[in-house]
């Protein structure tokens, strides 16, 4: 039996990755940037098993049905033929989050998985290829495979494509991200649905990805100079301009739900009445604010007048994956 345990921690992208030129690769259109949380993170352990018949996928103690094992499978498979075996996994999974939030991660899943095989499988990829094979699972996983902030260089195949950390200057330490946690009937579209519509329908998405060179070289001017004013404004901005493609798919969507857009009026409230603070929002309804965090106690505040303290999560910055 070959086992391997590992941890990877969640990450929110600040400048966002939507939509894919290679399906099967799962090469994105633009490069994303990000940053590493340290709020919410997935332990998982791989075993390969002669014993077993078929890939197993226990999630926080519940066995997962056919389709939610079958991408697992899928992506044992890359595993498997790294490794040059046949044999079947077992995969244990917990995802830690400071309240029942139910909120699921493919980012930090799917780079925690791709860590534990790599341990098990003695496959002896270094960080790089971690994050190469990480992204065959799930884009965003390729970016969770190291700490701070992040940018996935979109590439042009399966080489090319990879994340790596931007030069640390301590910036990500003075920032703080309040997680809104708002709970929303609608049925959701998945993220790889939603982004595959957007870019075959939108006629918003061709000028989503010709303004993204200039937001991408903003934002990097904005860490390396630690300007939190510029970084909060092409954050917002950034985010706000990829929900607008999806009004323009054909049929349309949103993730914005009325609780939504009630977070994002309190965020620019609170910068009227002068605590700076941005939001940006992913293929959900929750709203994600970015303050500093000497400002965290009075968002964190001001937002418990509208929303129950068991749906505010606050993080700061948090570290790469982990072997356990
Ligand atoms: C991001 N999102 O950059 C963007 C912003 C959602 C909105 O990456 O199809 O789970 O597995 O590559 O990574 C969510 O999409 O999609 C995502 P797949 P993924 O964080």
């Amino acid at each position: 039996m070959h086992t391997g345990k590992a941890r990877a921690y969640t990450n929110i992208a600040l400048i966002k990755y939507w939509g894919k030129k290679d399906e099967e690769l799962i090469l994105p259109m633009n490069n994303s940037l990000s940053l590493t949380l340290d709020a919410f993170y997935t332990e998982t352990t791989v075993s390969f098993d002669p014993a077993l018949q078929a890939d197993t996928f226990l999630l926080d103690g519940q066995l997962q049905n056919t389709a939610a094992t079958a991408k697992i499978s899928r992506f044992l498979d890359l595993l498997r033929e790294l490794a040059g075996t046949k044999l079947r996994a077992a995969v244990t999974s917990e995802n830690f989050v400071p309240t029942a939030a139910g909120l699921a991660s493919s980012a930090s899943g799917l780079a925690a998985l791709a860590a534990a095989g790599n341990a098990a499988l003695q496959l002896g990829l270094d960080d790089s290829q971690l994050s190469r094979l990480a992204r065959r699972g799930s884009g965003s996983a390729c970016r969770s495979i190291f700490g701070g902030f992040v940018e996935w260089e979109q590439g042009t195949d399966d080489i090319t494509s990879l994340a790596h950390p931007l030069a640390a200057n301590g910036f990500e330490n003075d920032l703080a991200m309040l997680f809104v946690l708002i709970n929303d009937k609608q049925k959701d579209v998945s993220s790889r649905d939603g982004m595959r519509r957007t870019v075959a329908t939108s006629a918003f998405y061709p000028g989503w990805l010709a303004s993204l060179p200039e937001d991408l070289a903003a934002i990097k001017q904005a860490i390396a100079t630690q300007d939190f004013t510029a970084l909060g404004r092409i954050t917002e901005a950034n985010g706000l301009k990829m929900h607008a493609t999806t009004l323009a798919a054909v049929p349309p969507f949103t993730y914005w739900s009325p609780q939504s857009l009630l977070a994002m009026d309190l965020v620019r409230q609170l910068r009227a009445t002068g605590t700076e603070c941005y939001f940006t929002m992913d293929a959900g309804p929750n709203v994600k604010v970015l303050c500093r965090r000497q400002d965290e106690a009075a968002v964190q505040q001001a937002f418990s007048n509208s929303f129950s303290s068991d749906r505010l999560i606050l993080a700061h910055a948090g570290p790469g994956i982990s072997y356990l």
